[in-house]
């Protein structure tokens, strides 16, 4: 008999700053889906964003979405990377600098991973406005494992005055 995979929910931003900037994620959240391995549960609007940590490029379009996935980890996150590569995502020129995809495991059910590789939940996740505002979109009582607040709080107590997180007018 086959073993029985479990399903397992995770959030994913999306982010792009180069190029057709919401055809990029758009085209980036479809690829998620590609095997049925993975299936959307719920999407955030997009948003305009200013650059954060490196403030010198244009702004982003940023959104997140939940998926249902049976992929460990690990195997997730070498999709994710993979989509970007297809995507025409060229090695970092600079550390959080311009990207045509960004695709990030934000949470994973309520599991904390720290490998070298990956850090879940992500490491800088609840001081960013365009990640957190996505995911209150999709459900703002979900609670950080780490801080044990949810990202409603964590959104509301953000003091960073210079992070602009806009609604497109023009939602796809
Ligand atoms: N991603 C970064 C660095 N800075 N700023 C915004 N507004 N949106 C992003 O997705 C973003 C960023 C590195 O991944
Ligand atoms: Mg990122
Ligand atoms: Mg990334």
């Amino acid at each position: 008999m086959a073993a029985v995979k479990t399903d397992h929910a995770v959030f994913i931003s999306v982010g792009s700053n180069l190029g057709d900037k919401l055809d990029n994620c758009l085209r980036g959240i479809a690829a998620l889906t590609e095997s049925d391995e993975s299936s959307i549960l719920g999407a955030s609007r997009f948003f305009r964003t200013s650059p954060v940590d490196y403030a010198d490029q244009d702004w982003f379009v940023n959104a997140a979405v939940k998926i249902r996935t049976t992929m460990a980890p690990l195997l997730l996150l070498d999709k994710l990377v993979s989509i970007q590569q297809q995507m025409g995502r060229k090695a970092d020129a600079v550390r959080f600098g311009p990207r045509v995809l960004d695709l990030d495991i934000l949470l994973y059910d309520d599991w904390i991973i720290r490998t070298p590789r990956l850090t879940i939940p992500h490491p800088r996740m609840h001081k960013r406005a365009f990640v957190l505002q996505p995911i209150c979109d999709i459900n703002p009582s979900i609670i950080h494992p780490v801080l044990g607040q949810t990202v409603a709080d964590l959104l509301s107590h953000l003091d960073d005055e210079d992070q602009r997180v806009i609604p497109l007018e023009n939602q796809p």
